[in-house]
């Protein structure tokens, strides 16, 4: 079984092992499949057609059904890797080792943004953008130049406390668990953590930056801890709305996965807090 770690308290080999698995599935060109998929759920998301991946109830099934099968490639690569979270609200410096050369590497310089160390650095040419939103072809991050702060503890607890899964008009304007996570509303937990990060990250070709699979495990994360906190609350809504993925409908690009077969996590892996 799959048990996903915080990324703190990886060893030197399980950090050097996920970076080599990242790396592979870029050179043989399944990583950048990922990036597409995710741009176009993106732009999807904006037309008036049904909105799956974002500003929508189904954001978490849709990003956990994602996360399912970016693991799943690296795992035919090193069966040994599984996804790390990165707790943000804890692990909130730059200095972290998050950012060291040993694994992501750090923040870009001040005059592009461009990531200087590191695996995924230019210059160590593992690392082309090629699904990209404009000319520039490297790895970006500008770390707190966006917004100061990441989210704190006392902000991820008072979305952890909200009782109801989601609410019409099912969208960014919702109150609500998903939408106070997703970030349009209140205190603005996944959301700001893209714009912190900056670069490829606050777009839609976010999963550029490997650091998207890390944050995204984490609100993954904070469901699962969300659904054990209220036993009584469930996803919403569970049919005959418009526009959205009701519980029972299949879920885009899949078509073979509902919101109800993705409640549970431990049918596929779990939290080293479990
Ligand atoms: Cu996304
Ligand atoms: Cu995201």
């Amino acid at each position: 079984m799959t048990v996903r770690k915080n990324q703190a308290s990886l060893t030197a080999d399980e950090k050097r092992r996920f970076v080599a698995a990242v790396v592979e599935l870029k050179r043989s060109g399944r990583y950048d499949t990922f990036v597409t998929t995710h741009n176009a759920f993106i732009l999807g998301d904006t037309d008036n057609g049904e909105r799956t991946g974002h500003r929508s109830p189904s954001f978490l099934p849709w990003h956990r059904r994602f996360l399912l099968e970016f693991e799943s490639a690296l795992q035919s690569v090193d069966a040994s890797v599984a996804l790390p979270y990165w707790d943000w609200s804890t692990d909130r410096s730059a200095r972290s080792s998050l950012w060291a050369p040993d694994f992501l590497g750090g923040t870009g310089r001040a005059r592009d943004g461009q990531v200087m160390d590191g695996a995924f650095a230019a210059s160590a040419g593992n690392w082309p953008i090629n699904v990209r939103v404009d000319g520039r072809t490297f790895l970006r991050r500008q770390l707190g130049a966006n917004v100061r702060e990441l989210p704190t503890p006392a902000e991820v607890e008072s979305v952890l406390n909200t009782v109801i899964y989601d609410m019409a008009p099912w969208n960014s304007a919702s109150d609500g668990f998903r939408n106070h996570l997703e970030g349009w509303r209140g205190v603005n937990l996944h959301n700001r953590v893209h714009v912190w990060v900056g670069g490829q990250m606050a777009t839609g070709v976010s999963p550029n930056d490997p650091v998207f699979w890390l944050h995204h495990a984490y609100i993954d994360k904070l469901w699962a801890q969300w659904q054990r906190r209220h036993p009584g609350s469930g996803y919403l809504p569970t049919g005959g709305t418009p526009d959205v993925v009701d519980l029972d409908e299949t879920m885009k690009p899949w078509n073979d996965v509902r919101p109800s077969d993705l409640l549970d996590h431990t049918a596929h892996y779990t939290f080293d807090t479990d």
